[in-house]
């Protein structure tokens, strides 16, 4: 397939925080757009997004086309588990480093950053820590909400830019809430009641991959440093996206 310019970059419309109809922006994510690669999310794959103010499982949601304004800061999202392998493939060659996701272990640990209580700030929430279902939130997704995070103000809708809320000890944003993010294990349900102490890398097979973080439409329950989540990896979600370890 021909690369794309730049140039030929096509003009997307979403919603913004406030709910107006407005122009969407690309990611970086362009970067693998440009080399000809198309998600497996843009291949006429079904994906949870936001359109005509309600939620559906649809065509047509891609990275670039979540539903909602993507500025050049905002984490990657509407990808599935696949195509964050194959970024992660993408920026090896491309850098000369290796470059992977995150094994469930790893995350935890980076989330924590030495941390014991349920966040990495401490014992409870509100606006001033992370992007979670707030009183932003316009539809119901997991909106068994408690009423304090009703009431509580994060400024976002949907996903806030990196760098909105503050870093962990470790330096990290957004490890809890913002976009949910794929980690390279299979689910194993009992797996680290037998699994090594060190390094645990998951089972060696399965059928839904692990997510973890949490995500700005989550709710307690699903966004704190020891909560998991999982789901096939052909899911693809305007709430879900990864971030990458080097791993050298
Ligand atoms: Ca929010
Ligand atoms: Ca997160």
């Amino acid at each position: 397939m021909r690369e794309r310019t730049p140039d030929e970059a096509t003009t997307y419309f979403g919603y913004d925080q406030a709910g107006n109809r407005t122009i969407l922006n690309t990611s970086p994510f362009d970067a693998v757009y440009y080399t000809g690669y198309r998600t497996e999310t843009e291949t006429g794959e079904k994906v949870l997004g936001w359109r005509e103010g309600r939620l559906m499982y649809d065509t047509g949601f891609d990275w670039r086309k979540p539903g909602y304004v993507q500025g050049d800061r905002h984490p990657v999202v509407c990808v599935n588990w696949g195509d964050a392998m194959a970024f992660c493939s993408w920026l090896s060659v491309k850098t000369g480093h290796p470059f992977r996701l995150p094994t469930e272990a790893e995350w935890e640990y980076a989330c924590r950053a030495g941390a014991d209580t349920p966040y990495p700030w401490g014992d409870t929430i509100d606006g001033r820590w992370c992007n979670f279902a707030d009183k932003h939130m316009p539809f119901g997704y997991f909106s068994n909400r408690p009423a304090e995070h009703r009431k509580a103000d994060d400024g976002y809708a949907f996903a806030a830019p990196v760098g909105t809320y503050p870093a962990n000890m470790f330096g990290l944003y957004d490890m809890i809430g913002n976009v949910n993010e794929w980690c390279s294990d299979w689910l194993g349900e009992d797996y680290y009641s037998w699994s090594p102490v060190n390094d645990p890398l998951g089972p060696s097979s399965g059928s839904a991959r692990v997510l973890r973080g949490g995500s700005f439409a989550y709710s307690l329950g699903h966004w704190y440093c020891a909560d998991r989540m999982a789901n096939d990896p052909s899911h693809g979600d305007f709430v879900v996206g990864f971030r990458v370890v080097f791993s050298p």
